[in-house]
């Protein structure tokens, strides 16, 4: 099954999704990451997401390699550019950066991508990609060179999402960026869940399993869980539980 399918089949029947995100620029050591993909396996993570603002090392196919290797959780491409595209993962989220205003990532980027794209078996899956302002400038803000939003504005955010879903994309992705100090708060995610019916996805700063499950609350499908995880990956452990138990009642 595409991961867009499954996506909107575990929307259907309420069930909620976590996303292990794996930046190649934090990997140092390999064996690390084969213990968070053994760690993910173990605690039923649904994907896997790959990549990163900046991406400075050329291990993104040795990544998806590592993973693939290891499980049959699905690697889902999330480039922070058209240099991150990586034809052995299964999917690619092809991100439209609609919380900002800069052209080169609302349809620069995708133009130089989609020829290279097209001659790989991945899935696309066009997605909305809306940040959010998390006190502090974010790698993510800072090299999309645009201006998240600000974290008290539901609407602006719950309108940008509408047009996003009225322009047809598939999924809506609300970040606050990795690391975030301040995680999207419960309004947002609740104001932009009212707007749309697509999949929602959450992530930026989710580093304990309350967050995780306060954003699922909130409305969002998917929580996407990477910078905590690089210094305590026993807390997917947590998280993990959380979704398990949403799944089961
Ligand atoms: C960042 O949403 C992802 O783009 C995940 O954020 O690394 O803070 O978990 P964290």
């Amino acid at each position: 099954m595409s991961v867009l399918t499954s996506l909107h089949e575990r929307r259907q029947r309420g069930k909620k999704s976590i996303a292990v995100l794996v930046d190649p620029d934090k990997i140092e050591d390999p064996a690390r990451l084969t213990q968070l993909i053994n760690l993910a396996s173990e605690n039923c993570v649904d994907y896997f997401f790959v990549g990163g603002s900046l991406v400075t090392t050329s291990n993104l196919a040795q990544i998806v390699r590592q993973i693939k290797d290891l499980v049959k959780i699905p690697v889902v491409l999330f480039p922070g550019n058209s240099m991150q595209i990586e034809p052995t993962a299964d999917a690619l989220l092809f991100l439209s950066l609609i919380s900002g205003r800069n052209p080169e990532l609302l349809i620069g980027q995708h133009v130089v991508a989609a020829p290279i794209i097209r001659n790989t078996k991945l899935e696309v899956i066009p997605t909305g990609y809306m940040l959010v302002n998390s006190g502090r400038i974010t790698s993510a803000a800072y090299i999309s060179n645009t201006m998240p939003i600000p974290d008290d504005k539901y609407s602006l955010a719950a309108c940008t999402a509408m047009a996003g879903e009225m322009l047809g994309l598939q999924a809506m992705y609300m970040d606050a960026g990795s690391g975030a100090e301040k995680e999207i708060s419960v309004k947002m995610i609740a104001a932009v869940r009212k707007a749309i019916q697509i999949p929602l996805i959450v992530g930026g700063g989710i580093n304990t399993s309350q967050k995780a499950l306060r954003a699922l609350e909130a409305g969002a499908d998917m929580v996407v869980i990477g910078n905590a995880l690089e210094k305590d990956p026993e807390l997917l452990i947590g998280i993990a539980d959380k979704v398990y138990e949403w799944n089961q009642g």
